[in-house]
């Protein structure tokens, strides 16, 4: 079934530049295509793959384009007494956790993370519940990270462990490798110049930029690397996945 939506696409996107976006349309319309997307998250996967370039950059904006405040979703504060007692020390205990499917794993203090090169991104910010921000987020991109601790051949998905929990589940979110190293997916530790708020994540958060709002985990403490997400959670990829059934490939 797979194969044969991707085919699909593949036939349309030959029809050229021009008629790539009217074929599509008049797929995505067709009752038996929904029947395929609605039937396994693969195949929203591989519409992903097949339409687009999955190295193509999100789009950047300029410091004028800035929302004057960036609001904060979810968790606001995970309110745990560890997190509190780390706040209260500029998250100087703070640990980053590479563990898994990795060749050398690796623990990394915030200054450690803020030793290696780092990258600024203005980015636009789009939230399922129907809201956008435009921030500066500066950090590390995550390829540094995983060029140091270097990933098993096995491995295919990178799993994000974070400080808080949602309705008594710890939030988490997942990528796949092309994600992991894409040169916009970052660790951001800065929001618009100044440490990470609270509200936003403090003190380290995923910036993934071609996907939406829920995919941005904020209070990272680990990147687990594994082969299969089954096992992580119930299995589907992240926090709002389980919860809520969201698509796992969340692409704007
Ligand atoms: N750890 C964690 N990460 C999270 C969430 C959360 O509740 N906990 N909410 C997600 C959602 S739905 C959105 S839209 C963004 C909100 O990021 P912001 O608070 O910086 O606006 O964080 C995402 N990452
Ligand atoms: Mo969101």
């Amino acid at each position: 079934m797979t194969i044969l939506t991707r085919r699909k696409l593949i036939t349309s996107a030959a029809i050229g530049a021009g008629g790539l976006l009217t074929g599509c349309d008049a797929l995505n319309r067709s009752p038996a295509f929904q029947d395929v997307l609605a039937s396994a998250e693969t195949a929203n996967f591989t519409v992903q793959r097949a339409l687009g370039d999955r190295m193509e950059l999100a789009s950047e904006y300029r410091v004028a384009d800035l929302s004057p405040v960036f609001r904060a979703n979810g968790t606001r504060d995970p309110g745990t007494p560890a997190y509190a007692a780390s706040a209260a020390q500029g998250f100087a205990d703070w640990r980053l956790r590479l563990t898994g499917l990795f060749v050398r794993p690796q623990i990394f203090s915030l200054a450690a993370l803020q030793s290696l090169p780092q990258r600024t991104q203005i980015t636009r910010h789009d939230c399922v519940e129907g809201w956008s921000a435009i921030g500066q987020w500066t950090g590390v991109p995550l390829k540094i990270l995983l060029d140091i601790a270097q990933l098993q051949p096995s491995a295919r998905f990178l799993v994000f462990h974070c400080a808080d929990r949602l309705g008594g589940r710890p939030y988490y979110e997942s990528i796949d490798l092309l994600e992991g190293f894409h040169p916009q997916t970052i660790l951001a530790h800065q929001l618009n110049g100044e440490p990470l708020p609270v509200a936003n994540g403090a003190p380290l958060r995923l910036r993934v930029e071609r996907q939406l709002g829920y995919k941005q985990a904020k209070y990272v403490t680990g990147v687990q690397a594994v082969a299969s997400l089954a096992g992580i959670g119930e299995g589907k990829g992240g926090y709002w996945q389980d919860v809520a059934n969201y698509e796992w490939y969340a692409g704007i």
